[in-house]
């Protein structure tokens, strides 16, 4: 594969001021016009050729200041559109191009998605409308006319703010859209279809009257309210938090059925994946709901985190997406449960991030070469990006950070910045040297921290020694690690003086260092890595009493959370190595535990719902996996986990009944979405599946009422799911008429596919390739193949790792299946066999063997080659 790397980075020969767009609608000839002022880049090269790219592009006409060009002075192929010679003065290129957007099934580009015509141009997808220089660094002024039939198309939306519309000829009409700010081509977006819409006023603080409307399939409008208070809610946050108010007189979410990603924060018109978009307590979960809200804040933000200011190049993807996924991790903090949403944040980041980091797709936040910049939207630009920008704020304190935004927002505004340009706003506002922090941006992997902790009741120190290494990059230099810390005894929070702990913070920056701290009566537990302020892992050799008084004593919730989900884990992980199936009791040192969790349950559950059903919840057998690291085998890991479960379950019985029950009769007549309803919700279904791991009967009875009384979505599917791992007639009656009630709901048919394919039995692979025919299934459509065969991969370790290959083959044939129609969705399926070396022999061979047939396929397209490559590198 050819790679393009950071350093070969330079300026591009030509700018182009504004562009003039005319895009005459039609399902298979579409015709674009674009005038482009084009003018020579004075930090470019002298008298170099004008090379626009292009994508399977046919050219139809060219004119350079209004005169057609002569052939030899020009060359144009699917690609480029390359003049020679152009001239050293501004100059104007008219450009007609011709698309079918019908046939377009890569979801890039112009296309059409339920008959509503809709673009997607991050990161190269504008060359695939018309010849440009397709980068990030070349920012432009948009008008955009667009022309269609009135019928096919009564809703015409483009960036920026509406100027004019009216009737173009018999049945046609269009609309004129003008974005005054400078963008990059990948902002650029139109749409055209027959849509609903909900709208209302907002007043920026600036007082800009501006109008807010999100556009849907016909007929769904009230489930788009939901979304239209999260982006009034965004908005209001932007400015309170950041100062950041909107800039336009619209601003436009549009929800399309057939789309890549999760959304796209075009400059005033953000389109979204429906998911993300429709909500109505029938249909959406509590996750949903707040996902909605986290993704609608997301794109939103990117208005300046993105748009104001956006990237130079793909290199510095995390400077808008890292900076981003940090502001919405913060709005739905404040929104919600700051230390609920922390652990949610967390779990995300281990079961997806580490594992890159640790596996052969493992990469820098910044990355420093690639073949297909679509493979980069990972965890580790997105996850691990916020992580960075979440430490440099510990790091300099919350005043000082908000300070070097404001002076980042200031000295890029409208221009194309970098990483370098985003850490040098935080050194001159801090006077500090931040370059060995900038590490963390070139570094892949997972740093270790190694911790002892020595206590001297006679001199009354408590002394911790810490190291630092990076796995297989033992030599580099140390990585600057913000260790939000303190001691914990037997009564709650210890008062202990040490001068290198500053504000709670001691920053490790060398790769070994100790600290003491004095007065230090009782020997202490120390609370680390506090609200886990640094992405590391974290060895300390701690009992499981000492754990437990941080469950019961610490005042970070995070780590009061953290030390229970440790004890599970040696829990599982003993029972994994030791593998004893028949051992259904999980041990008596699984009894401390069980009589904690009871204590805990006790004084807490009823007072902080969300937070009590988080600390019940095991680490999944994903975690585990990732926590052994070698030679896996997911069936013994199932077993350890499930037997543990049982354990938990009987030792807590009488209390889950109880609180079962309670929260059932709290539910409100009324649906909420609120966070509290929600963690009541997730208390209540944590206490089912706890109820059923220790008695399928039981679990069985309770889930089945639950299931027929539910009143809303989350409750409904959870007892689906709790239904779903218990074979017999039950489950598929329950399975049956989730199936029937929502035969015309596909985004809740998406969780019916996901229930399936997650049920951890030999016959899931038979279920699935039935599955793949129901009517309601399509290979061509992202969120069904995600539901059904990417839950599969990334979710259900038994089957899609089984030692026959069964469940390989399964993923592997849809891979090649949709490889053919969309490469960045088959691309992205095959990175669930990132962890492949993980796995035992047995498994490991057969993973090989599928990765082999996978490369054998002739006409690979480049996002799957790349993938491809780098896994069996
Ligand atoms: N920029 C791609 C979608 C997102 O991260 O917002
Ligand atoms: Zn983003």
């Amino acid at each position: 594969p050819i790679l393009i790397h950071l350093e070969d980075y330079r300026p591009s020969d030509y700018l182009i001021d504004t562009v003039d767009i005319d895009v005459r609608l039609h399902p298979r000839e579409t015709r674009i016009i674009s005038t482009l002022a084009l003018r020579p880049n004075p930090a470019g090269r002298p008298h170099a050729p004008l090379v626009l790219d292009g994508d399977e592009l046919a050219l139809l006409g060219l004119t350079l200041d209004g005169s057609p060009l002569d052939s030899a002075a020009y060359s144009a192929t699917p690609a480029a559109l390359t003049v020679h010679e152009p001239p050293r003065r501004p100059f104007a290129l008219r450009i007609e191009t011709r698309i079918d957007p019908t046939a377009n099934t890569k979801l890039m580009g112009l296309y059409r998605s339920s008959g509503v015509y809709c673009t997607q141009c991050e990161a190269d997808g504008f060359r695939w409308i018309t010849y440009f220089l397709d980068r990030p660094d070349v920012m432009s002024v948009y008008t955009t006319r667009i022309e269609a039939e009135e019928d096919e198309a009564p809703i015409l939306l483009g960036n920026g703010n509406p100027k004019e519309s009216g009737p173009a000829g018999p049945g046609r009409h269009y609309a004129v859209w003008h974005d005054p700010h400078p963008k990059p081509a990948y902002l650029f977006a139109l749409v055209g279809g027959r849509l609903d819409r909900v709208s209302r006023e907002v007043t920026t603080m600036d007082g800009r009257a501006v109008s807010i409307a999100v556009y849907v399939e016909p007929g769904k409008a009230d489930r788009a309210d939901y979304a239209l208070e999260a982006i009034a809610r965004s908005m209001r946050w932007d400015e309170t938090a950041f100062g950041r108010a909107y800039d336009l007189d619209v601003f436009n979410v549009v929800a399309v059925s057939d789309f890549n990603m999760g959304a796209m924060e075009n400059k005033g018109l953000n389109i979204f994946n429906d998911k993300y978009v429709l909500a109505s307590p029938d249909t959406a979960t509590d996750a949903d709901y707040a996902a909605i809200e986290r993704i609608i804040a997301h794109e939103y933000f990117h208005n300046w985190s993105g748009n104001r200011v956006t990237c130079r190049d793909w290199f510095q993807l995390c400077l808008k997406e890292g900076l981003t996924v940090f502001r919405d991790q913060e709005f739905s903090s404040d929104m919600r449960s700051r230390a609920v949403h922390r652990i949610g944040e967390v779990r995300t980041l281990r079961a997806r991030q580490f594992p890159e980091d640790a596996g052969p797709l493992a990469h820098p936040v910044r990355p420093r070469a690639y073949a297909e910049i679509n493979n980069f939207y990972t965890a580790t630009v997105y996850e691990k990006g916020a992580e960075i920008v979440r430490m440099l704020r510990t790091l300099i304190g919350a005043a000082a950070f908000r300070a070097g935004m404001d002076r980042y927002f200031a000295d890029n505004d409208g221009r194309a910045a970098t990483v370098e340009d985003f850490l040098a706003a935080f050194a001159t506002e801090t006077g500090r040297d931040l370059s060995g922090f900038a590490r963390w941006y070139e570094r892949p992997g997972t740093p270790v921290v190694t911790i002892e902790g020595h206590h001297d009741a006679s001199a009354r120190t408590y002394r911790l020694r810490f190291r630092q290494r990076l796995p297989g990059a033992e030599d580099s230099p140390p990585l600057v690690i913000p260790i939000a810390l303190g001691l914990v005894g037997g009564r709650g929070p210890i008062a202990a003086a040490c001068e290198r702990v500053v504000g709670g913070v001691f920053v490790l920056d060398r790769p070994a260092d100790e600290i003491v701290f004095t007065d230090v009566d009782e020997r202490p537990v120390p609370s680390l890595f506090r609200e886990f302020s640094a992405p590391v892992r974290v060895e300390m050799v701690l009992s499981d009493t000492e754990r437990l008084t941080l469950l019961a004593h610490d005042n970070d919730s995070f780590n009061r959370w953290q030390a229970a989900q440790s004890i599970a884990m040696r829990l599982i992980v003993q029972r994994t190595k030791a593998d004893a199936p028949l051992a259904e009791d999980a041990g008596s040192d699984a009894q401390a535990f069980v009589e904690a969790l009871s204590t805990f349950l006790d004084a807490e559950a009823l007072s902080d719902p969300a937070f009590a059903a988080l600390v019940l919840g095991l680490p999944s057998e994903g975690d585990v996996a990732n926590e052994i690291g070698v030679d896996i085998d997911p069936d013994a890991i199932h077993r350890a986990r499930r037997t543990l479960r049982r354990h938990i379950g009987r030792g807590l019985r009488k209390r889950l009944e109880a609180l079962h029950a309670a929260l059932a009769d709290q539910a409100e007549a009324a649906f909420s979405s609120d966070a509290a309803s929600a963690g009541r919700r997730a208390l209540q279904n944590a206490t089912l599946d706890l109820i059923k791991a220790a008695d399928e009967e039981r679990g069985t009875e309770l889930a089945v009422a639950q299931f027929t009384d539910a009143t809303n979505m989350t409750d409904r599917l959870a007892a689906l799911s709790a239904l779903a791992t218990i074979p017999g007639e039950a489950r598929e009656a329950a399975l049956q008429a989730f199936a029937s009630r929502y035969a015309d709901e596909p985004l809740v048919l998406d969780k019916w596919f996901g229930i399936q394919a997650l049920i951890p039995e030999n016959d899931t692979i038979a279920r699935i390739r039935e599955l793949q025919d129901h009517p309601a299934f399509a290979m061509t459509n992202p969120n069904r193949v995600r539901a059904l065969i990417g839950t599969f991969s990334t979710a259900n370790p038994t089957q899609f790792a089984r030692s026959d290959g069964a469940g390989f083959k399964l993923v592997a044939d849809a891979i090649r299946t949709i490889d053919g129609t969309n490469p960045q969705l088959a691309a992205r399926l095959l990175t669930a066999f990132g962890s492949w070396r993980m796995l035992e022999f047995e498994r490991r061979s057969q993973a090989t063997a599928t990765l082999g047939e996978i490369a054998a396929t002739p006409g690979l397209s480049r996002d799957v080659a790349d993938i491809l490559t780098r896994t069996l590198a």
